[in-house]
C-alpha cells in the first residue's frame, strides 16, 4: 500500500484550546488510514488577518496516510465540524482549523485544495512549530526555520512553556 507524509496545521482561539488541539490530534489518528509521525510543541501566536480577535494557540502534526488528498481534507474537515467548527468570517475566529500544508510532493492550485499551503511560506505560526517538530523540513526548498525567522508574525509567537508560566 502506498503511503504518503502530510504535514497539517491545527489552530483555535475561541472554546478550550488546549483541549481542542488535544483531543483533535487523537481525532485524527483515530482513523486506521491515519498514523502519527509527529507532534510539535503548541505555540501561542497573536492573530494574522482578519477581524480583532483572540491570540491563537497554534501547532503542527505530521501524519503518514494511504488516503488521498482530498480524502484527507475530507477528514480534517470532519475534525473540524466535531469541533463545532463554523465557517462565518473568513480569517475570523475559530474552535478548529486544521490546514493541508504539504501531501507529500504533490501540489495543486486547485482553491478546494492547494498544496503546499499557499500562505504556509510567510506564517511564523505555521514554519516555527514545523521546525521545532522537523529541524530538518523544508519548504519549497527552503528550511522552513529560515522561513520562520523572516516571517512578519513572528515577534507574535510565544512557545507553550512560557505560556503555562503566564497561567500558573
Ligand atoms: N482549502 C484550500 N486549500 C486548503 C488546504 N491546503 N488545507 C480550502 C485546508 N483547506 C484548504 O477554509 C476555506 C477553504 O479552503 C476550505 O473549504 C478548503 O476547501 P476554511 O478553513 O473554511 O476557512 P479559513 O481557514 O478561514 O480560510 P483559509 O483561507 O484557510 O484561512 P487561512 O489562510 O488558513 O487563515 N492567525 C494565527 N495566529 N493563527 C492561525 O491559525 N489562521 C488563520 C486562517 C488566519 N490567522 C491566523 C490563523
Ligand atoms: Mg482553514
Amino acid at each position: 500500500m502506498t503511503t504518503v507524509r502530510a504535514v497539517l496545521a491545527l489552530g483555535s482561539n475561541l472554546g478550550a484550546s488546549i483541549d481542542t488541539l488535544s483531543l483533535a490530534v487523537g481525532d485524527l489518528v483515530d482513523s486506521p488510514r491515519v498514523r502519527l509521525r509527529g507532534v510539535s510543541p503548541m505555540v501561542r501566536t497573536k492573530a494574522v488577518g482578519g477581524p480583532e480577535q483572540p491570540d491563537y494557540l497554534n501547532m503542527v502534526v505530521e501524519v503518514e496516510t494511504d488516503l488521498g488528498p482530498y480524502e484527507l481534507l475530507d477528514h480534517c474537515q470532519a475534525v473540524e465540524d466535531k469541533h463545532h467548527r463554523m465557517r462565518t468570517v473568513r480569517w475570523g475566529p475559530r474552535t478548529l482549523d486544521i490546514d493541508i500544508i504539504t501531501y507529500g510532493a504533490w501540489t495543486s492550485d486547485d482553491e478546494k485544495l492547494t498544496v503546499p499551503h499557499p500562505r504556509a511560506a510567510d506564517r511564523a505560526f505555521v514554519l516555527q512549530p514545523w521546525a521545532w517538530m522537523d529541524a530538518s523540513a523544508t519548504l519549497g526548498g527552503i528550511p522552513v526555520g529560515e522561513l520562520a525567522a523572516g516571517a512578519d508574525d513572528l515577534s507574535g509567537l510565544t512557545p507553550f512553556e512560557e505560556v503555562r508560566v503566564h497561567r500558573e
